[in-house]
This record gives structure tokens, sequence and C-alpha cells, in this order.
């Protein structure tokens, strides 16, 4: 029996000595410590000993237990050590390699375009408002000055959604709402971006949601001459010091008197090409004096208050300052075509 024990402790030693994993640690004590292993089977088998032999047996088998046991437990402290280290090797992170790079999106043309005019303006004391696309319309046309049945409002040319409501075909509204919500009937100064509705058939100049900007500067004594100094300063700063602007007649329900304003053509200098169809100027927008009848419906006193108002179209504008020639580029979301106009890499 003491034999057994010492043949059991060899045994065991050496399995624990062998054992590469935990689980196979874990297996030798369950086999050789467990309560069906061949220790305690010795032990169990004391009752038949003498009464000399007994305690000798005990404390020998105790001694190959604890001896097993021991082993184990310092076996099983190296695997777990060396564990972590395997899985802190495993997990090492090389700050030495190149970093994934980041895509940068730009700002698109419109948008950019956009926030420069309204800059402009900003620095010359307007400030900016802004309305809903769902008009009514009452402020889409009646406030304009443009009555049910007036042949510039064409029911063929917006997009209605009850007889009452529409998709709003200019800014215009924001401003007769301006003027209409201002308490004190006093001066406004006001510049007036946003998306505007029309029934059109897309091509390379036209489409049914497009951009405008207006500008709106009611007081008293405002005069067609701070129009056209305003426009002159608008004029060069966006499209060059050196550029003239000339004021022709128009007509817009909205106005009187009305007017269109062109810049020179850098291209040829005046001279004449294709851009300015030979004429040595570009047409930029529309403009005029507020239409009395405009500044009534709002509440204004036409007598002492005057005004001048103007509308253009950014994706004009940008299509003339960046020689873009269709205005389908704008919206059809081609990367290739906005990142020409990164600020950045
Ligand atoms: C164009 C012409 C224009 C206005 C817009 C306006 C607004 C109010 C009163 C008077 Cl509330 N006028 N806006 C005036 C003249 C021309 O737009 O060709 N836009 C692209």
């Amino acid at each position: 029996m003491q034999e057994r024990l010492k043949e059991l402790q060899q045994e065991a030693l050496e399995g624990v000595n062998k054992a590469t994993g935990l689980k196979q640690l874990n297996d030798i004590r369950v086999s050789y410590l467990g309560k069906k292993g061949p220790i305690t089977e010795v032990l169990k088998g004391m009752g038949k000993l003498s009464a000399e032999e007994r305690p000798v047996m005990g404390a020998l088998a105790n001694e190959v237990r604890d001896a097993i046991s021991a082993a184990i437990e310092e076996k099983q402290k190296l695997l777990e050590q060396a564990e972590i280290e395997e899985k802190l090797a495993k997990e090492t992170i090389d700050v030495t390699l190149p970093g994934r790079p980041i895509t940068q999106g730009n700002h698109h043309p419109l948008t950019s375009l956009i926030e420069e005019i309204e800059d402009l303006f900003i620095g010359m004391g307007y400030t900016i408002a802004e309305g809903p696309e769902v008009e009514q319309d009452y402020y889409n046309f009646e406030a304009l000055n443009l009555p049910k049945g007036h042949p510039a409002r064409d029911m063929q040319d917006s997009f209605y959604i009850t007889e009452e409501t529409l998709l709003r075909t200019h800014t215009s509204p924001v401003q007769a709402r301006t003027m209409e919500r201002n308490e004190e009937k006093g001066p406004i100064k006001i510049i007036c971006p946003g998306k505007v509705y029309r029934r059109d058939n897309d091509d390379a100049t036209h489409s049914h949601q497009f951009m405008q900007i207006e500008g709106l500067v009611i007081d008293e004594n405002i005069r067609m001459s701070d129009l056209k100094g305003t426009l002159d300063v608008f004029a060069k700063k966006i499209f060059g010091e050196d550029r003239e602007i000339r004021l022709r007649p128009s007509f817009f329900p909205f106005t009187e008197p009305s007017v269109e304003m062109d810049i020179s053509c850098k291209i040829c200098g005046g001279a004449g090409c294709s851009v300015c169809k030979g004429t040595g100027w570009i047409e930029i927008l529309g403009a005029g004096m507020v239409h009395p009848n405009v500044l009534e419906m709002a509440g204004y006193d036409s007598k002492k208050y005057t005004g001048f108002a103007f509308g253009m179209g950014p994706e004009r504008i940008a299509m003339l300052k960046y020689g873009v020639d269709d205005i389908r580029h704008f919206y059809t979301n081609d990367i290739r075509f906005l990142k020409q106009f990164a600020k950045h890499e």
C-alpha cells in the first residue's frame, strides 16, 4: 500500500509537470484527489489495517495528497501567468502603424455661395429672415400685389397643395410676413435665403426646386440710389472689384419702378462673347422700389415709408461665378463635381 501511494505520487507529479493547460491540470486534480480517486480509495481501505499501521499510512496518504495538491497549485499559478502573458502579447497595439485617413467632407458650392452672400449683407446691417416652404396663397401672391386672376400668377406654374396652400414660388412671402409682423411698422433690413418651387421641366437652366435670396430694406427716405449703391457693393464683392453694374427698366408686380441688374462681362471685357451673348453684359438679378400696394397691405404708411427689394437665384450666380454649364450638377450630387469646390484636400 505504501508502494502504491509512492507510485501514485510519482505518477501525479509527472502528470502535473507535463500539463500544458489549465483544463489538463484540472483533470489531473479530479482523477488523483477527487472523491473517486485512488488516494481516497486508499484512505477508505484504512479500516482493514492494524492499529499500528493506520496512523503511519494515514500520515503518508495525507503527505502524498498534500504534495500533489501543492504541485498542482504551483503549476496552476505558472499556467495562469503564461495565459495572461500570451493574451497581453496578442493584444499589443503597434503604435507605429500609420493611422486610417479620415475623409473630410466640404460645403456644397451653393451653401458656400449663399453663406458668402449672407455674410456680405450681415456686414451691411441686415439680418436673416426665414419662413415656411409650404405657404399660403395670400403671402405668396395676394400680399405681393398679385391678386387672384392676375396674369403673372399662373396656376400651371405652381405646386398647389390645396386651393389656398402651395409650395412657395419665391421667398418674397417671408418678407411679406416680416413686414406684417412688425408691430411698430418701422424700418426693416432683411435678407431671405431659401428653397423655392416651380412647376418646370428640369433642363440645363431650369429646375423645379431651386434656391432664392431676396433682400428688403424699408425706412423713411429710401431711394433708388440706395438700391443701386447696395447692388454695386454686392456685384463687386461677389464677382470682383473690376465689375461694373447697369440697371435696365423691367417689370415685377411687387415693385414700381422695377429694374434688372447686369454686370459687365469679364470674359470678353465688354467686347461681346458667348457668355454675354455679344452684349458685354450679364443679367444677374431683379429689383425695384417696393410697390405702395405691398407696403399698404402689410400695414405700412406708403406716404411715410419707402423701400427697395431685390431677388436673385444663387444657382445662376454660382453657374456664372464658377463656370458651371448645367443647373442639374447642383442636385445630382456627383462627388466628382462637389469635390472641386473643396477648400481643403
Ligand atoms: C428675380 C426678381 C425680385 C423682389 C424680388 C420683393 C419682395 C417684396 C416686395 C417687393 Cl416683399 N419685392 N422682391 C423684388 C424685385 C425682384 O426678384 O428675378 N428674382 C430671381
